[in-house]
């Protein structure tokens, strides 16, 4: 069976563009593929975090994932830092991978800013952990958000580097999986820009735990165009807060935009914002219940957590062994 291996970082409460981008495409993967999942605590302090809150924001984001549909019993679902293989095998990558291809990563320039200098210089080998969060368990497909395209691809460049270095066939090739109408779900202040759960404004995105009342708000209040909407796809073209509202509704009721359009084209924004907030709210709310569950019940969450942790060990640690082993470490005896 194909081992799938895909995370999270606990920066904030998952928003519906991790939920439609990347965690709803990992349900169906737990009955088809061997499947890895992993709560990435190391990656959400490569920009400041308050302790207190990452171990609260840890926790929500297990919950919120077990909430949306993973299954500790069908997957293996843990948290990165309790697997110590991550790091270990991050080290090694970062000696193989060159600077001029951590240079190129847009993800660095954008979360860096215009003041780079006072980047963590977690920031910008993140891609590097990323790679070895992979590789560590040889897992071959990644489902993920079409933001995470670039680092994937820098992953299988680490995997061929360290392969041609060591004259070895030891990591196998990556293939990302970038699925479905909303793999890159936009800010609703910003159509241009992705949505973010560490973006400053809460008014950007909608957050999985966000009640009628503050759905309702944001997408009232979210950008728009003056003109209604197109009957078609191609009226979408140039008018990205149209098309990520269009593509939204698309996502969340199961269907493409060009049946949306079908059926709401015509419309003013005031009445399709409507059927949006409706749509959202019958979807979210049973998974915010859910969460509400899981939070209830910190130690039963932790237990299934420890699990997870322990059989993700046991995949990785080994792999990582031989790595390390490659390398010309003397293993401790
Ligand atoms: N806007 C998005 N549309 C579609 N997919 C998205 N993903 C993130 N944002 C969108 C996908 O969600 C998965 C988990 O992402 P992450 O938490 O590891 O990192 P990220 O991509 O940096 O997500 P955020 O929400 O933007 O977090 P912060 O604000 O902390 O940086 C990935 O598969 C990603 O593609």
């Amino acid at each position: 069976m194909t081992r799938v291996f895909s995370g999270i970082q606990p920066s904030g409460v998952p928003t519906l563009g991790n939920y439609l981008g990347a965690i709803r495409n990992w349900v169906p993967m737990q009955d088809t593929h061997e499947s890895i999942f992993c709560v990435v605590d190391l990656h959400a302090i490569t920009v400041w975090q308050d302790p207190k809150e990452l171990a609260r924001q840890t926790r929500e984001m297990a919950a919120a994932l077990i909430a949306c549909g993973l299954d500790p019993k069908r997957c293996t679902l843990f948290i990165q830092s309790h697997v110590h293989a991550h790091t270990r095998l991050a080290w090694i990558f970062n000696c193989v991978a060159r600077l001029g291809w951590l240079n190129r990563m847009t993800q660095f320039k954008d979360k860096a800013g215009k003041d780079r200098e006072a980047a963590s210089s977690g920031l910008y080998v993140y891609p590097n952990l990323m790679a070895a969060d992979i590789l560590t368990y040889h897992a071959t497909m990644v489902p993920v958000g079409d933001d995470q395209r670039q680092h994937l691809e820098l992953a299988n460049d680490i995997a061929e580097k360290f392969n041609h270095d060591y004259g070895v066939d030891f990591f196998p090739r990556i293939e990302p999986l970038i699925q479905g109408v909303a793999a890159r779900v936009m800010s609703l202040r910003d159509g241009t820009k992705k949505m973010s759960k560490s973006d400053p404004s809460d008014q950007s995105r909608i957050n999985l735990t966000d009640d009628h009342d503050a759905i309702a708000l944001k997408i009232r209040r979210a950008k728009t165009d003056p003109e209604p909407l197109p009957d078609h796809v191609s009226g979408l073209e140039a008018r990205p807060e149209a098309r990520n509202l269009v593509g939204i509704l698309a996502a969340i009721t199961g269907t493409m935009p060009e049946n949306v359009l079908r059926e709401h084209g015509g419309k003013g924004f005031g009445a399709f914002k409507e059927v949006l907030v409706e749509a959202l709210v019958g979807h979210l709310t049973p998974i915010q219940r859910e969460i509400t569950r899981l939070l209830d019940d910190p130690a039963a969450l932790d237990a299934q957590l420890r699990l997870g942790a322990d059989r993700a060990e046991a995949i990785a640690a080994p792999i990582c062994a031989r790595a390390e082993g490659i390398v010309g470490f003397l293993p401790r005896r």
